[in-house]
């Protein structure tokens, strides 16, 4: 069923609230990184607020979805996702990258249990979640697996082996959500490798693919629903996004990927963001 325009209301606000506290995070830990958090905020949003079968009371259910965040990096906001969806308690937050929290710099599944997968190294989310699907669909379970993928991170030869493989064993719990903001860490996509139609790619790996708009919560809901319902393919969701979404300065700048955040654009950064606070 589509979002009422209420729901896609309160879904557009929690992205625009967790874009104010990642920078005011980020700023006061002076830690990255900003960039592929802001590109993925509407889908992490959506993950655990709205279409995956996930909540705190069933961390551990054998038949509640899987959601990993493969570009590890971007790991504070899978921990803003975690704690708006009442994971972690909000103040947890500011332990971020602290010696011994529970908020690695990179997500740790055995420092947190609301974390899947550990991640950091690319290119290893998708076939471990491969393998999380295959186990779920032998034992008859009505999961899905979500794997947030960046762009970059396809650049890793792992990825197709897994993309293969997924379509071989008809995989058509598994959808991957690639946060496709054409910019990587020391440069744009394009000029460190160039992917092509990643679309396209998968269509050939066997995939079925949709394509949206990644910062539009509706957009990225309907392609969720369809890719649900397709049967006897694994499922790939390009999702279109601008890096550093949201703060005009870094957006589509890989400078941005994992610096700290000095005091001056600090400043800037929120002057921007409570702006949009209103609409
Ligand atoms: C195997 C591996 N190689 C290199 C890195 C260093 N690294 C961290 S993030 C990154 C760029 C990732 O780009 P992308 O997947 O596009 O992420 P996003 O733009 O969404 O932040 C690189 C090269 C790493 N973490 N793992
Ligand atoms: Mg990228």
């Amino acid at each position: 069923m589509g979002l009422s325009e209420e729901r896609q209301k309160e879904l557009e606000q929690i992205c625009r609230e967790s874009r104010v506290e990642l920078i005011e995070l980020l700023h006061k830990k002076q830690t990255g990184h900003p960039g592929g958090s802001l590109s993925a905020c509407e889908i992490m949003t959506v993950l655990y607020q709205e279409k995956a079968n996930v909540s705190p009371d069933t961390v551990r259910d054998k038949d509640r979805d899987r959601i990993i965040l493969s570009k590890g990096h971007a790991a504070p906001i899978l921990y803003m996702a975690l704690a708006k969806a009442g994971f972690i308690p909000q103040e947890e937050l500011l332990t971020l990258r602290d010696l011994n929290t529970r908020l690695q710099g990179h997500p740790s599944s055995h420092a947190l249990e609301a974390v899947e997968l550990t991640t950091g190294p690319l290119g290893l989310g998708m076939s471990a979640a491969l393998g999380m699907a295959l186990s779920l669909k032998l034992d008859e379970s009505p999961a899905a697996v979500y794997v947030v993928a960046g762009d970059g991170e396809l650049n890793e030869g792992a990825c197709w082996e897994a993309a293969m493989c997924a379509a071989k064993f008809k995989a058509d719990n598994l959808i991957l959500i690639v946060d496709r903001n054409h910019v990587q860490l020391d440069g744009t996509a394009e000029e460190i490798m160039p992917m092509g139609d990643l679309g396209e790619k998968f269509r050939v790996f066997g995939w079925e693919v949709y394509t949206c708009d990644g910062h539009d919560v509706g957009e990225l809901c309907a392609c969720i629903d369809k890719a649900k319902e397709g049967k006897g393919k694994p499922k790939a969701i390009i999702a279109e996004t601008v890096k550093g979404k949201g703060v005009s300065f870094m957006e589509g700048k890989n400078i941005w990927h994992g610096k700290p955040i000095d005091d001056a654009s600090y400043e800037q950064a929120m002057k921007e963001l409570k702006g949009g606070m209103e609409g």
